[in-house]
C-alpha cells in the first residue's frame, strides 16, 4: 500500500478554517447585519471562528479515520446548508429561523413562487467549503485524519470550550442581558453566531414546552391585578353600542402599509380610494396606529385582533399554540347573537388555521374550496382580490345576521406580482424590485376595496354593517431601506423611522354616523378587540386582555412592538434609546435644545428617562404576561363566566 507523507494539518482544522471564514463572510457581506462599533465587529470576525472549531473538533473523537471523514464532511455540508436555509429566509422575513418555525412546513411549501425568488444561483458558493473539503477528505482520507491520545481529544474540546466562554464573554459585555432578553435575534447572531443562536433557540424551545406541562394558573390572580390596575380604562359613552346588531366586515388589508397613504408616484395617488375614505364624514381614520406582529406575520394579526393578547416572540402562536383555550372576540359575542366567519380564498392549514379558528370558536371557515379559482381570476399566492371580493358577495348574503366576518386578502402579498391589464399605476422606480412592484398591487387592492364597497351598496349589506380596514402587517422590510428612503424622499432610514414605517392604516368605517374623523391617537392591534366589544355594547366582564378602546380619552398611553420597543404618547423607543415621538429627535438631544442651563438639562432629562424606563418596564411585563399565559395555556384555569356558550 502506497504511504501518503503525514500532512502538517489536519482536515478538521482545514474545515474549520474554512467554514468559519466562509460564515464571517456571508454574516458580513450577505445579510444585512447592522454593525455599531468596532467591538461588534471583532465579535462578529471571532464567533464563527469559534462555532466552526467547536463543531469540526468534536470529529477528533472519532479514532476511525474513515468515520472522522465523514463526520467532518457532514458537518461541513450541514452547516452549509444551515447557512444557506437562514439566508433564504432572510431574505424574506430579515429575521433568523427558530425552531418553531421548522414546523410550518406546509407554510415553506406554500411559499410557492416567492420561495424562487429568494434563491439565487450565487448561493452555490455557500457550499464551496463542503465542495473542498469533500474532495480532500476523499483523496487524502488516511493521511489528513488525526489520531489524539484521549489527552489530545479532551484537550481539543476544552480548547474549544474556552474560545466560546471567550466569545460569550465578549458578547455579554457587547450587550448585557443578551440571553435573558432574546428578543432580538440578530443580536444573538451577530454576538454568539448562527450555530450558538440554533442551540440556544432548541433550549429555549424545550423550556417552553416544559412551561405548559408545570403550569398550573396560580400566576392568574398577579395577571388580573396587573390588568386592572394597568390595563383597564373606561371605554368610550359615545360609541358604546353604535354597532349593537350591526354586522361587522373587518378586512385584513394584505401588507397595507402608512407610509402608501396620502402618497404619489409620477403624480398619481397610490391609494386614491382609501384617502378619500379615511376623510368621508362616516369614518374614523387612525393615522398612529401601529401593527404589533412578530414571526406569524398575518396569523399574527388575526391573533392580536381576536384576542387582545401578544403573539410570541418567536414562530407563529397560531402554529405553536394553536390548540390552546383562548376566550376569543369570537366566543364573546355569541351571547350577542353573533356569528364569527372568516373568508380567504387559501387552504386551510395555512397558518394552521383550521385548527386555531376552531379554538377560537370561529363559526364558519369559507376557505379556497368556497370560491370558484381560475387561472385566469389568480396571480401570486391565489385568487386575485377583485374576484375574491365578487365571489364573497354571496356568501356574506347568505350568512346568518348579526354576523362577524373577517376577509383575508392576497393580492398585495410579497412578492407582489400583478397581470399587466391589472396595473393602473406605474411601478415605482429605485433600486428594490419589491417596493417597486409594491405601488401597483397597492393601488390593485385600492380598487378592489371600492368596488367591494359598490357590490356591499348593491347587494344591501351595506346599511347594516360596520366596515373595518386593517393593515396586517409591514409588506417592505429593512432590507429596502436605500429604496425606501427613496421614496420618503430622505437621507435614511433611522431606528426612529423603522418604528414609524411600522405604522398600519385602520378604518373604521360607520354608515350614516356622520362625525367620523382623522384619529392621532396612538394605537395598535391589540386595541381592536375592546373597541369592537364596546361598539357591540358587550361587556368585557373579567376578560384578561392588553388593550384599550381606540375611542375613549381614558386609554394606557402607549403601544407595546412584539421585539419590546415600543411608540408612547411622547416617545419612540428603539435600539436601546428614546426618541420624541413626534419630530424624532433623541431625547437626550431634544431636551439639550430646550433648556438654558445644563442643570437643568440634566433634570430634565433625568425626567425624561425615568418616564421612558417607567413605560419599557410596562411593556416587558405585559409581554411576558402574555407569553406565560400562551406558554402555559392558563385559560384552561381561567372561568370566564360564560363558558356553556
Ligand atoms: C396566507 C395569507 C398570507 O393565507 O394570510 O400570509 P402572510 O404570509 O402575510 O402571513
Ligand atoms: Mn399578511
Amino acid at each position: 500500500m502506497k504511504r501518503f507523507k503525514k500532512p502538517r494539518i489536519p482536515l478538521y482544522i482545514i474545515a474549520a478554517f474554512l467554514l468559519g471564514l466562509k460564515t464571517y463572510i456571508v454574516y458580513r457581506f450577505v445579510f444585512n447585519i447592522e454593525l455599531d462599533n468596532s467591538m461588534q465587529e471583532l465579535i462578529l470576525f471571532i464567533n464563527p471562528f469559534v462555532s466552526a472549531f467547536l463543531i469540526l473538533a468534536l470529529g477528533v473523537w472519532f479514532n476511525k479515520s474513515s468515520r472522522q471523514m465523514k463526520y467532518i464532511r457532514y458537518a461541513t455540508l450541514a452547516a452549509s446548508l444551515l447557512i444557506w436555509a437562514n439566508l433564504v429566509f432572510y431574505r424574506q422575513f430579515t429575521d433568523f429561523i427558530t425552531i418553531p418555525q421548522l414546523f410550518m412546513g406546509s407554510n415553506m411549501t406554500d411559499l410557492g413562487s416567492s420561495i424562487l425568488t429568494l434563491i439565487k444561483p450565487w448561493d452555490l458558493f455557500i457550499f464551496a467549503d463542503a465542495a473542498i473539503i469533500w474532495y480532500l477528505s476523499k483523496k487524502y482520507e488516511g493521511s489528513l485524519a488525526v489520531q489524539y491520545p484521549r489527552s489530545g481529544k479532551v484537550g481539543a474540546l476544552a480548547f474549544s470550550l474556552v474560545l466560546l466562554a471567550g466569545n460569550f464573554f465578549l458578547a455579554e459585555m457587547e450587550r448585557p442581558q443578551l440571553f435573558t432578553r432574546g428578543f432580538d435575534r440578530e443580536y444573538l447572531v451577530k454576538n454568539i453566531g448562527l450555530f450558538n443562536y440554533h442551540v440556544y433557540d432548541v433550549v429555549i424551545h424545550s423550556k417552553n414546552e416544559s412551561q405548559r406541562v408545570f403550569a398550573d394558573g396560580n400566576e392568574i390572580p398577579e395577571i388580573q391585578e396587573y390588568i386592572k390596575e394597568n390595563v383597564d380604562h373606561e371605554t368610550s359613552e359615545e360609541m358604546k353600542g353604535i354597532a349593537k346588531d350591526k354586522n361587522i366586515i373587518f378586512l385584513n388589508a394584505e401588507s397595507l402599509q402608512h407610509f402608501v397613504m396620502n402618497s404619489e408616484v409620477n403624480g398619481e395617488e397610490v391609494t386614491p380610494f382609501l384617502n378619500e375614505l379615511a376623510q368621508d364624514e362616516d369614518t374614523y381614520y387612525f393615522d398612529n396606529f401601529y401593527e404589533q406582529t412578530g414571526q406569524g406575520n398575518t396569523s399574527d394579526s388575526e391573533f392580536l385582533v381576536e384576542n387582545s393578547l401578544y403573539p410570541l416572540s418567536r414562530g407563529a402562536v397560531f402554529f405553536t399554540h394553536g390548540n390552546n383555550e383562548y376566550h376569543s372576540f369570537d366566543e364573546m359575542i355569541k351571547e350577542a347573537g353573533y356569528t364569527s366567519n372568516v373568508l380567504h380564498a387559501n387552504n386551510k392549514s395555512f397558518w394552521n388555521r383550521d385548527a386555531m379558528y376552531n379554538s377560537l370558536n370561529i363559526d364558519n371557515f369559507f376557505g379556497e374550496e368556497s370560491y370558484d379559482v381560475t387561472p385566469e381570476d389568480s396571480v401570486g399566492w391565489g385568487l386575485k382580490d377583485k374576484p375574491f371580493f365578487e365571489q364573497s358577495i354571496p356568501i356574506l348574503e347568505d350568512l346568518d345576521e348579526p354576523f362577524y366576518s373577517k376577509m383575508i386578502l392576497l393580492t398585495n402579498h410579497f412578492p407582489f406580482e400583478l397581470d399587466e391589464e391589472d396595473a393602473t399605476i406605474d411601478k415605482f422606480d429605485s433600486n428594490s424590485n419589491t417596493l417597486n412592484s409594491y405601488i401597483p398591487t397597492v393601488r390593485y387592492m385600492d380598487e378592489a376595496i371600492e368596488e367591494f364597497f359598490d357590490e356591499l351598496k348593491e347587494s344591501g349589506l351595506y346599511e347594516d354593517s360596520i366596515i373595518v380596514i386593517m393593515g396586517d402587517h409591514i409588506g417592505i422590510s429593512a432590507n429596502h431601506n436605500k429604496a425606501m428612503a427613496q421614496y420618503l424622499d430622505q437621507d435614511e432610514i433611522t431606528a426612529y423611522d423603522q418604528v414609524q414605517l411600522q405604522r398600519v392604516p385602520l378604518f373604521i368605517h360607520i354608515p350614516g354616523d356622520g362625525n367620523g374623523k382623522v384619529m392621532e391617537e396612538v394605537a395598535g392591534q391589540i386595541d381592536l378587540k375592546p373597541t369592537m366589544l364596546n361598539m357591540l355594547g358587550i361587556d368585557p366582564g373579567e376578560d384578561i386582555y392588553f388593550g384599550n378602546d381606540l375611542f375613549s380619552d381614558d386609554r394606557k398611553g402607549y403601544i407595546a412592538l412584539r421585539n419590546g420597543d415600543f411608540v408612547s404618547d411622547d416617545f419612540v423607543k428603539t435600539a436601546g434609546s428614546c426618541y420624541d415621538r413626534e419630530t424624532g429627535e433623541l431625547m437626550d438631544q431634544a431636551v439639550e435644545e430646550e433648556t438654558d442651563s445644563e442643570e437643568e438639562a440634566s433634570e430634565e432629562l433625568e425626567k425624561v428617562e425615568s418616564a421612558c424606563d417607567s413605560i419599557q418596564e410596562k411593556v416587558d411585563t405585559e409581554l411576558s404576561y402574555s407569553d406565560s399565559i400562551i406558554y402555559g395555556d392558563l385559560f384552561r384555569f381561567v372561568d370566564f363566566g360564560d363558558e356553556e356558550e
